[in-house]
């Protein structure tokens, strides 16, 4: 079992987006285990793109994604973190393919829709910027009996 953050960009809130992308994943049988609407200040952006801090388009970056409110998920399932990534699709729309969000939705390089852990370091650092301890839910803890409604 892995866990990832997503972020659904300023540009999935706009375009009303935000469903059709989480039912892409909850399709695909991921977990939400953390879900919360907020805006991005220049201090949290600054701390999720440190490692982009030397490249010329950090400056855009840091603009967009403080331009107005996000949506961050906490997904958990089998190898969720390369299973989130498959969804999304490659960085640049030239090279996403089709039936990915960003292949199907997509045409710009900055404004394209999504962020995705890419590796479990990442991911632990990431859901600990934008989740505080116990606001990750544990299915672990449910009552089984009604649980398996969700499956
Ligand atoms: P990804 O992991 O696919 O989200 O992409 P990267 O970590 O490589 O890049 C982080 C973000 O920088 C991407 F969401 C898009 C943005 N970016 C640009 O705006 N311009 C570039 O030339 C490259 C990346």
């Amino acid at each position: 079992m892995e866990r990832t953050l997503i972020l659904l960009k300023p540009d999935a809130v706009q375009r009303a987006l935000v469903g059709e992308i989480v039912a892409r994943f909850e399709s695909k049988g991921l977990k939400i285990v953390g879900l919360k609407m907020l805006h991005v200040d220049e201090a949290l952006a600054r701390r999720h793109y440190a490692p982009h801090v030397e490249k010329p388009f950090f400056g855009s970056l840091l603009r967009f994604i403080t331009s107005s409110p996000l949506v961050a998920l906490a997904l958990e399932g089998t190898n969720a973190i390369a299973r989130v990534r498959a969804i999304v699709g490659a960085t640049s729309p030239d090279d996403a393919a089709p039936g990915t969000v960003r292949g199907d939705l997509s045409a710009d390089l900055t404004l394209n829709l999504i962020h995705a852990s890419d590796a479990p370091e990442t991911a632990r650092a990431e859901l600990s910027l934008f989740f505080a301890d116990g606001e990750l839910m544990d299915y672990r803890r449910c009552d089984e009996a009604w649980l398996g409604l969700a499956d």
